[in-house]
């Protein structure tokens, strides 16, 4: 795939000035019901979440891959989508830390703005500091994280996953698709003689666990939305047990936005996030994980990064 060969060297060349890189995911899956798809099932996500992140690993000198769901919230852009009521403006906070980081890798001074442009700033950063990718259908997501993730692997600790996409569960494989459109008040494809739909969704792969292998000294963020507040901690350690991330963020739908917890091998407890003093989500969200990536990094005896 071009992309990959295009993502390939924008890794390349980021490794080799010992630059960070992050891998964010962001947006949900979409599960064809039909190989000419008519219908799809969706998981949740505005790609706020993500998109957000993204613009705070820039601003802590990070290289970022978005892999993002077209229609999602884009870095920066998302400033000016309706959902934002067309804000049209980046916080004098978030472009302060952004200058600063560009400034410091041009090497020179640089004036603090206190407003940025989104749609410049997105340009800045697109294709140099920061590489966009799309998927649909949870199939391509799969195959295009397993691919990232393998590319990342060049990086070794100086690479971190940041899976912030809601990535559905169940699907309907290929081979078990229906071919066109399913017919209302035709028998077949799943419609039953009262005109009812029974769909058969399977299980999808789980990739988290596989991680590992394709770069194995990256640091793993994963991300748990649960809407019952009683599963959030114990669903969260689950995917530190078994998928053996090194972190995982547990939000809970309704209060995404305002807090979440960070849960860790070492801290089963979990720690409790929130917007604060001006500074929403995301910002202490990063602001820890590059802290704890940045100790993983000295751990494995790793090079200086650009900070
Ligand atoms: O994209 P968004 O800001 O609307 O929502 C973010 C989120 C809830 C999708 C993300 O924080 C998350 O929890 N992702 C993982 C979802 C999952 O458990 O599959």
């Amino acid at each position: 795939m071009e992309v990959l060969s295009s993502l390939s060297s924008f890794i390349n060349l980021h490794q080799s000035e010992a630059r960070p890189i992050v891998l964010v995911t962001s947006g949900g899956t979409s599960v064809p019901l039909e190989k000419n798809m008519v219908r799809s099932l969706e998981n949740f996500s505005t790609g706020s979440r993500g998109s957000c992140s993204a613009e705070h690993f820039l601003a802590k000198g990070y290289a970022v891959v978005f892999l993002y769901r077209p229609g999602s919230l884009l870095p920066f852009l998302r400033m000016i989508s309706s959902e934002y009521g067309g804000l049209g403006e980046i916080t004098p906070r978030l472009a302060s830390t952004l200058a600063a980081s560009f400034g410091e890798e041009a090497g020179g001074s640089f004036d603090l703005p206190s407003f940025v442009d989104p749609v410049k700033e997105f340009e800045r950063a697109n294709n140099k500091t920061m590489f966009l990718l799309d998927y649909k259908s949870v199939t391509q997501y799969l195959e295009l994280f397993e691919e990232i993730c393998k590319l990342l692997d060049a990086c070794g600790r100086q690479a971190m996953v940041y899976a912030a996409s809601a990535v559905s569960d169940f699907y309907i494989p290929e081979e078990k698709m229906a071919q066109h459109k399913i017919q209302s008040g035709e028998a077949g494809n799943g419609v039953n003689e009262d005109g009812c739909l029974n769909l058969k969704l399977y299980p999808v792969p789980k990739k988290l666990g596989s991680i590992g292998e394709w770069c194995s000294k990256a640091f793993v963020v994963s991300f748990k939305l649960e809407t019952d507040t009683n599963i959030l901690q114990r669903k969260s350690l689950r995917a530190i047990d078994k998928y053996k991330v090194n972190a995982v963020v547990g939000n809970i739908l309704s209060t995404r936005k305002k807090t979440c917890m960070l849960y860790t091998g070492e801290d089963r407890d979990g720690l409790t996030l929130k917007t604060s003093g001006g500074k929403i989500l995301e910002e202490e969200i990063i602001a820890v994980l590059v802290d704890m990536h940045f100790q993983h990094i000295s751990e494995g005896g790793g090079a200086e990064v650009f900070r």
